[in-house]
Order: C-alpha cells, then structure tokens, then sequence
C-alpha cells in the first residue's frame, strides 16, 4: 500500500503542470457543448406591457388590456429561420405576473384576458410552431412577481415551483430556461426569499436536458451587460462559490470575461434587443438595429466564443414588426454573403503542420470534430499556405471544447511571399469561435502560433475570408 503511494506521487511529480490541469479542468456538459452549437437565438418580451407601453409593469394592469387579435405564433417562426436563428426563449411571465398561459396557480392570466374569450394560451402556440419549425422552445420565467398576492411569504416559493413544473410538464421539452434576477417588492411591499436550491432541483428532475441561465447559471452565465458584446478575453469558466443571482452576483467585467481558472463551467450569453426597449413600443419603430448593427452584434458575441440572444418584441397585433423583420433578414443575408467564400478551402490553400512539416486536412474540412493538437511551443504552429496571394480581413478560429477551454493566448502572422509577417494579430482565448477581423490585407500565408494555454489546444478550425470593408469591427 505505502509503495504504490509513494509511486502514485511520484507519478503525480513528474506529470507536467498542463496535463495535471487537463485532468482537473471543467468541462461542458453534454447539454452544455450542444448549446454551445445553438450560436444565435432570438428572445420575445411579449405580455400587457407590449399594449401599454411600459418597460416594468406594475402587475396591477386590467387582464383585459392583453389582446393581440392577430397573434400568429408561425410567423415569428418564419421570421426566425429566415434570420438564421435557431431558437426562441418567450417572456412566459416578467416582473408584471401576467401569464402567457392559462396558469392554474394565478389569478392573472391571458385566461383572464379577453383574448380568444379567455380560451388562448401563447406558450401553447408558440410551442407548437417551434416544433413545426424545427427551432428550440425556451422560458424566461420572473421569480420577481408584482401581482401576485403570495409574493413576500414563503408560499410564493411553493407557486413558482408549480408554475415551472405547469410549463415543463405542458410544454415540453423547454430546451433552456431563463431566470431573471431581479427580486424587487411585491404587491404587499415585501421581497420574496428566494428556494433557489429548490428551484434548481425542480428543473433538474422534471427535464435534465434543460440548460438554465442566471446570473450565476448553473449552465449558462450573464455576459454583465445588455449591449450585447462578451469580453475579447471569454473564458467559458467562472467561480460561483460565495455569490447569488441578482444583486450578489459576481462582478460584472467578471460576468464578461469569466475566471481563467474558473471551477464551473458556465459560459456566458449576450442577451440584447433589436431595439432600445425590451418590449414592443411603436414610438421606437424608427429605432431597430440596422442589419449592419447587427452582425457587428454577431461579431462581439458568437464572434467572441458566447451565444447570441436577440430580443424582438411582437407588436400589440401579436406580429413581428416589418421593420424588424427586414433587419433580421438583411443580417442574415450579410452573414451568408460573408461567410460564403472561405478562402482556406476548394484547394486555394492547404494547411501545414510545420513543426511536423506535414499537410492536414483537419483544419478545413467543415468538420469540429477533427483537429490538430497544439502543446506548448513556439514551433508548434499550423499554417495556411495560399497557392496565390490572397486578400483577406477576417479570420475564424475554433477550438475543441469537450475537454475543456485551453487557449490562453496566441499569435496569427499574416506573411508575404518571403515569409515576413505583413500583419500580427496578438489574441487571448478562442473558445467556441474566434471571429478576428482587420484591414485588408495581401498574404500568402496564415501562421497560427499558441502562446499560452492551460492544456493543449485542439484547433479544429481555421477559415479565413474577405468580407465587406465596412463590416470590420470597429
Ligand atoms: C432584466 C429585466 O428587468 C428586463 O425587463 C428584461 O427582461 C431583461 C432581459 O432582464 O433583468
């Protein structure tokens, strides 16, 4: 017993520090590396809000003021696959109380509204056009309650509870879920004390696979702010231990970059609207993001290793505005036209191992689960060589996940023909997805350099494009 001790620490001494933090580095989930995958989403405000006009409802507005007469669930369906969005998290109850389905353990409901003679129920429709649709179905559900009459009592925590296992068990599957944390007072001037524990645990035994965002997670971090960038520097780790949701939360450049050594794996979210307000409000018409904002939205959230959740609030009709419609597919359309033509692929360019100075296909074969493994040292490095000079001003980057985050740092040397770095581009973490773009730039080569990691990186992508001048990052 005490030989294989002292072998066992032997072993334990002489295993470099990298592979030691690779064996205790956190890691994603299953659920977790598929969302990861989900890039780009889109959230609605939607409730009695949408008809008077307010951000923060007081929770004592008339039911009957809810009355989209022409809500059409498939066409925000619609407008969301032709925005290339691959999901949609509603707004089933926000700080107002008001439930978008006919809650059982509520008095304010759309079954109190006058909407369909108090016989609708949005969070069934949408469901049901999700799944038509082929997009995922998510919940945003306010802990914060300004209507109901248990709010500030312990039985409160008994109503949430039956009101999430209502939406899971009626609505399901909920792919995420989205806790709001803001706790202000209630109708009788009291705040509720939050059962998070108990919370969490009803999530986890009704439906496992449901990812859940909070402040703090448990699988899906706040980026810190509501413009919608995450940190240049995004690690996909963050420590929990000693903060709450709301106003304990972490603070927020740490939401926005996370902890390099982080102990949970929770990474983060952008959530930001296509206009200034989160709900629906026709005097803001005139102010929805152009379709330009919004890639440069996409660069600064995907483009930087997060998910992007984009807020489009239906209007008091129950539709999409045209002017939101338009933005999202004009985005769309900027996306594919700029990421159509990637120059590292269809034999313009191969890739070199050059330390091994041996060509890989891992790199440009569309394929995350193939890759080159980088360990620590300047001479391990992966190159594109053009066939010709080619002019480009972005690069995408990917690293494999599934063992964990390790990229802390590299260099990409855009070379000439006589192997002169014409532009070097410093970087810090890769995560998921690492859109860098710069001005335009004649190059014969790309040299991919790690510089610093926690584990060795496994690169499973490079890409390289020229897209339209006036989309580089500002
Ligand atoms: C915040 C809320 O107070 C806003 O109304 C909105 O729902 C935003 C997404 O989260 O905490």
């Amino acid at each position: 017993m005490r030989i294989l001790k002292t072998v066992l620490i032997f072993i334990f001494a002489i295993t470099p520090w990298f592979l030691q933090a690779q064996t205790l580095q956190p890691k994603p989930t299953k659920a977790q590396l598929a969302w990861h995958d989900m890039e780009f989403y889109l959230f609605m405000h939607f409730g009695p809000n949408t008809f008077t006009g307010l951000e923060w409802g007081h929770g004592n507005e008339h039911e009957e003021v809810f009355n989209p007469a022409s809500l059409d669930c498939e066409q925000w369906c619609r407008i969301a696959k032709a925005a290339g969005a691959k999901a949609i998290i509603i707004t089933a109850k926000h700080h107002d109380g008001f439930c978008l389905w006919p809650s059982k353990f509520s008095k304010h409901t759309v079954r109190e509204s006058k909407w369909k003679e108090g016989k609708g129920d949005v969070l069934k429709e949408l469901s049901a056009a999700c799944e038509k649709f082929g997009l995922k179905f998510g919940v945003y559900i306010s802990p914060w309650d300004r209507n109901h009459p248990d709010y500030g009592t312990a039985a409160y925590n008994d109503v949430f509870v039956n009101m999430m296992t209502e939406i899971f068990t009626n609505y399901g599957p909920i792919w995420e879920l989205w806790w709001d944390g803001a706790n202000g007072e209630g109708p009788n001037g009291k705040r509720q004390v939050y059962d998070w524990k108990r919370f969490e645990k009803t999530v986890r035994d009704l439906s496992p696979n449901t990812v859940v965002f909070s402040d703090i997670g448990p699988d899906i971090r706040w980026v810190g702010n509501e413009q919608g960038f995450a940190g240049k520097t995004n690690w996909n780790t963050l420590d929990t231990a000693g903060f709450t949701r709301g106003a304990g939360s972490p603070p927020l450049d740490t939401l926005n970059t996370g902890n390099v050594h982080g102990k949970n794996w929770i990474p983060a979210e952008c959530d930001v609207s296509i206009r200034p307000g989160w709900f629906y409000h026709k005097a803001e018409d005139s102010k929805v993001k152009t379709p330009e904002q919004l890639f440069e939205l996409y660069l600064k959230s995907v483009g930087r290793g997060a998910n992007l959740l984009l807020n489009v609030p239906p209007d008091g009709r129950g539709l999409i505005h045209e002017n939101d419609s338009a933005a999202l597919v004009g985005f769309n359309k900027l996306k594919a036209e700029s990421f159509k033509n990637n120059l590292a692929k269809g034999g313009k360019g191969y890739f070199l191992r050059y330390n091994a100075n041996r060509v890989t296909r891992a790199l440009n074969d569309d394929d995350l689960s193939t890759g080159e493994m980088i360990t620590l040292n300047n001479l391990q490095t992966v190159e594109i060589k053009f066939k010709k000079p080619e002019r480009i001003n972005c690069i995408i980057l990917s690293e494999d996940l599934s063992a964990g985050q390790a990229c802390a740092g590299f260099i990409a040397y855009l070379t000439n023909r006589k192997y002169k770095a014409v532009t070097t581009i410093k970087g810090t973490t890769i995560g998921r997805k690492k859109i860098i773009t710069f001005p335009q730039t004649e190059v014969t080569s790309i040299i991919i350099s790690i510089q610093g990691q926690k584990s060795s990186t496994l690169i499973t992508e490079i890409e390289a494009y020229n897209i339209d001048e006036r989309l580089i990052e500002k």
